[in-house]
This record gives C-alpha cells, sequence and structure tokens, in this order.
C-alpha cells in the first residue's frame, strides 16, 4: 500500500482492516455498540465487506438487501441477492430483503420508463428508491443508523464531482458522517478511507464471494469518469485520493470550505402519503409522487 507506505502478509491485513474501521468509526462518533446498525448491502464487495468488519468488531448489524429488479443480460439483480442470502446464512446474520416491484409494483427499470425520469438510465430513479427504501425500513423497525458501504474511491469521486461544480450545498453536507433529523435516520461510511483496491483485497482475502459485475447501468456514468482520473492522479502521486478527501474533511471542519450561515436548512413536513420527511412544498415526497405517476394507467 504505497499511499500507507506499508506492506502486509494476509494475517496482518485481516487484522489492520478491522482495526482501522474501529477506529474511524470512533473518530467520526459514527455510533456506539449499544446501536442498532441498518447495513445496507448490495452483494458488492464493500457492502459485504463492511457487514463482515461490524459483526467482527462486535457491533449489532443487520443487513438490508435492495431487490431492484436490474437484470442487464448478467442476471444482476438475482445474482447479488443469492449472494448476499448466501453470506448471511453463512455469518448466521439477519437479512431484510424489500423487493421494489412486490412492493410497489415495477421494477426500478420499469419504474424509470414510467416515470420519465430516466429511460435506459435508471439511476435517478434507483438513487431516490434507495434513500427511501433504506430510510422507511430503518424507521420502521427501529434501527438507530444506516451504514453504507462507501469506500474512499467513491467518495473522492463525489468530491470531485461537487467540486467541478461548486456545489456548496453538497460539499457542506459530504462526510462520513450524516446526521439524523426530522424523521431522517443518521447515515455512516465506516469505509470511506479505504482505497476501493483495499476493500477488494480484504473481500478476497476472507473468501467472501461477492458479484464481480457493476450494475450494468453504471457503465459510462460520470462517477466511473471521475473514478479513473483520480486513479491517473493516484498512479503519478501516490496517497493523492486520500489527501484529497482528508484535506477537504478538515477545512470543513475548520468552517473554511463556505461561510456556512449562508446554507439555510429546507423546511421538512411528512409527506401524507408514506410519512416520511420531504421539503417538497405542501405535498407527497418526490418517491411516492414518481410511484403515483408510474401507476396511472396508461390510455
Ligand atoms: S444500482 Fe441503481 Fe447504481 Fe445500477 S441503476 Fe444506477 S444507481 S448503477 S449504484
Ligand atoms: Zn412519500
Amino acid at each position: 500500500m504505497r499511499q500507507h507506505k506499508l506492506a502486509l502478509c494476509k494475517e496482518h491485513y485481516l487484522e489492520w482492516v478491522p482495526e482501522q474501521a474501529g477506529r474511524f468509526i470512533k473518530k467520526y462518533g459514527m455510533f456506539e455498540k449499544s446501536e442498532k446498525i441498518l447495513v445496507a448491502v448490495s452483494g458488492g464487495k464493500d457492502s459485504l465487506s463492511l457487514w463482515h468488519i461490524l459483526v467482527k468488531l462486535g457491533y449489532q448489524a443487520d443487513g438490508l438487501y435492495l431487490g431492484l429488479g436490474i437484470d442487464g443480460g448478467v442476471d444482476y439483480s438475482h445474482e447479488s441477492q443469492r449472494l448476499t442470502e448466501r453470506f448471511a446464512a453463512a455469518h448466521n446474520l439477519k437479512l431484510h430483503v424489500v423487493d421494489v416491484e412486490k412492493e410497489y409494483g415495477h421494477s426500478i427499470p420499469v419504474l424509470a420508463e414510467k416515470s420519465h425520469r430516466g429511460y435506459g438510465k435508471p439511476c435517478a430513479v434507483c438513487g431516490l428508491a434507495k434513500r427511501h427504501e433504506m430510510n422507511r425500513i430503518a424507521r420502521d423497525l427501529g434501527y438507530d443508523v444506516l451504514a453504507t458501504g462507501h469506500n474512499l474511491d467513491d467518495e473522492a469521486a463525489v468530491l470531485f464531482g461537487n467540486t467541478l461544480s461548486w456545489s456548496s450545498e453538497y460539499l457542506l453536507r459530504q462526510g462520513p458522517v450524516l446526521e439524523g433529523r426530522d424523521g431522517l435516520a443518521r447515515k455512516v461510511k465506516p469505509l470511506c478511507r479505504f482505497y476501493e483496491r483495499e476493500m477488494t483485497a480484504y473481500a478476497i482475502l476472507n473468501g467472501i464471494e461477492y458479484i464481480y459485475e457493476e450494475c450494468p447501468f453504471a457503465a459510462g456514468s460520470q462517477s466511473i469518469m471521475y473514478k479513473e482520473l483520480l486513479n491517473q492522479l493516484e498512479t503519478n502521486r501516490p496517497g493523492a485520493k486520500l489527501i484529497f478527501y482528508l484535506q477537504f474533511l478538515e477545512a470543513r471542519k475548520r468552517g473554511d470550505l463556505f461561510i456556512e450561515k449562508n446554507a439555510q436548512v429546507l423546511h421538512m413536513h411528512p409527506c401524507p402519503a408514506c410519512g416520511q420527511p420531504t421539503s417538497a412544498p405542501g405535498g407527497e415526497c418526490s418517491f411516492c409522487r414518481m410511484i403515483g405517476r408510474a401507476n396511472i394507467p396508461q390510455v
């Protein structure tokens, strides 16, 4: 690991990762041993490794798998669900499975088409549905915190994108912990300081079976382009990604980033249909409106 000027054997690597994760969890005040954690698992290396690490560290962590109904010629959703269920069974862990089609009548690609929010590119609909469902399950089942497997490469790519457009609101909110408020669960990213390669190594060395394919809709996305750019930078300057992200967190913490008082807190009210908080003026949340539109019978 050139970025840390560190080389470890398998045995020590498998100790080092959870130990580091435990440190980040404490450093950023993510959660305590007494709290109930819901881990969003996709069947990929990051989320399964995260679950593995949390359990290993003695945290109470259950899983949530969201069935998106994505095929993409590789049977993506079925295969990722199969691997997630297998992991949960092998480690004797509790997994909640929510199938979007069963719950709301349509799979993600169909919802995207019907709601006109993105035919052939359902990521906007998918992201909206994932946020909504994760929060719903966390709230309904009484979890204190929602953990996702975002790694450093993910976070650096988001940061890069937000910096390119100077999206101050997003920049002020990006970080390892997003505090919960008004019915929104606290969200944490315990892997945010691990390189993607580090998580791949962790999964492989532990013999965790995960889905190798990316979601077929991820191809050609902006975030993949940013990741490639950052990897080029990293090749020439080992540690560049980590420094980019950590220096940002430092600047944000010092309040050096923007003048925070200009960032207003949006007024939230409960959605009349599902009860989750929304800032949509006077009406249903964007998710319920999207489902509503998708279910209007077509003449
Ligand atoms: S799962 Fe969903 Fe991603 Fe697939 S459809 Fe797009 S947002 S790429 S992380
Ligand atoms: Zn709603």
